[in-house]
């Protein structure tokens, strides 16, 4: 397994939009492992195939507390329901950036799981909230869109800067 570099905002390939799976082979079941490798060492939440600039419709979740429950989705196709709601954000491709953003508290997933086999699931929480966010990776969409572009430009002159310290 390996821990895959993950692009950091304002990157412009986090806007490609990724393309369908066709076939669940060998390949694609070690991406999904160097994935779920890098979202457990991060640490994060949840990791899209977009952030480790791998432009395939791919996704990995786990929001439990130990760690333990991890969810692939592959060609995930979402069903938005329930309320809306407000939670703090953050973003693997923003460190230290956190912001309120409104999503929906229930969604339904259909998608294929790493066996290729097609599976569904329904979600509430933070697990919703996840799956939302990960989706629009896929978009090349990422939660700083949802904010005004006064607060995002500050958000990119700021991790601009830091990164130029790290280089
Ligand atoms: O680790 C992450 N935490 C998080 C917190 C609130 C809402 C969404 C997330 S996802 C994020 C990992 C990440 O960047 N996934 O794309
Ligand atoms: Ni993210």
């Amino acid at each position: 397994m390996a821990i895959l570099d993950i692009l950091q905002y304002p990157d412009p390939r986090l806007r490609t939009k990724a393309q369908p799976v066709d076939i669940v082979d060998e390949q694609i079941r070690t991406l999904i492992d160097d994935m779920y490798e890098t979202m457990y060492s991060a640490p994060g939440i949840g990791l899209a195939a977009s952030q480790v600039d791998v432009h395939k419709r791919i996704i990995v979740i786990d929001v439990s507390e130990n760690r333990d429950e991890p969810h692939a989705f592959i060609n995930p196709e979402l069903q938005l329901d329930g309320e809306p709601m407000e939670t703090e954000e953050g973003c693997l491709s923003l460190p230290g950036i956190y912001e309120p953003v409104t999503r929906f508290d229930r969604v339904r997933v259909e998608s294929i799981d790493r066996n290729g086999r097609p599976a569904t699931l329904e979600a509430e929480g933070t697990l919703a909230v996840c799956i939302q966010h990960e989706c629009d990776h896929l978009e090349g969409k990422l939660f700083v869109d949802y904010l005004s572009s006064l607060k995002r430009m500050r958000i990119r002159k700021k991790l601009q800067k830091q990164q130029r310290i790290q280089a």
